[in-house]
């Protein structure tokens, strides 16, 4: 029978909830917005790490992605140019590594430059087994944290980058669940 699990009315469930406490703690300030998205994925840990884990190839599943190239191996505070596609506000992102965790499938990187808005951004990305239809499958928590540019507010902020996030995760599912055919 499926484990109903007891929402706390945020929309989380009390594994997610306990997730989010353990691994997705941000202390945004004044000036900044902080959320987190949930995605679903009928696909085996392993396999959607595989794609996540890859620092150096985001573009593996991130449709935004046209290029990226590291400096240095896969170490903490490895730095990682990001070209974008044409049509976004920006061409270029510098992220460094900030935690790469392959037990407990964990990845934290930090934007540290670019031609973009987003200041001060940090984001958590964690994956934990679960059961979907009887079968082996993902739950993905991607949480941030992230300036408030001037002359824009929370909300839309907020907005703007769940959007991006939401199409990450989307992207991420149809990848790893085409492979796990
Ligand atoms: O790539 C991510 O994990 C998340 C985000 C929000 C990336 C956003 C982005 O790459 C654009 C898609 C180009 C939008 C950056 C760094 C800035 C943007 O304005």
């Amino acid at each position: 029978a499926n484990s109903v699990v007891a929402s706390s009315g945020n929309g989380f469930g009390s594994s997610e909830s306990e997730f989010l406490w353990r691994h997705h703690r941000h202390e945004p300030s004044d000036n900044q917005c902080s959320s987190a998205l949930v995605k679903h994925i009928k696909a085996p840990v392993h396999l959607v790490w595989s794609l996540v884990r890859r620092f150096d190839q985001p573009q593996k599943y991130k449709p935004f992605v046209s290029r990226c190239v590291v400096r240095g191996n896969l170490e903490i505070g490895s730095l990682r140019e990001v070209d974008v596609k044409s049509g976004l506000p920006a061409t270029t992102s510098t992220e460094r590594l900030e935690l790469l965790d392959d037990n407990e499938h964990i990845l934290s990187i930090r934007i540290v430059g670019g031609d973009h808005r987003l200041r001060n951004y940090s984001s958590i990305i964690s994956l934990h087994p679960e059961i979907i239809e009887g079968r082996p499958a993902t739950l993905v928590i991607e949480s941030f944290v992230v300036d408030v540019p001037e002359g824009n507010t929370k909300d839309e902020t907020c907005y703007f980058v769940e959007a991006l996030i939401r199409c990450n995760l989307k992207s991420l599912a149809d990848v790893s669940e085409r492979l796990a055919v």
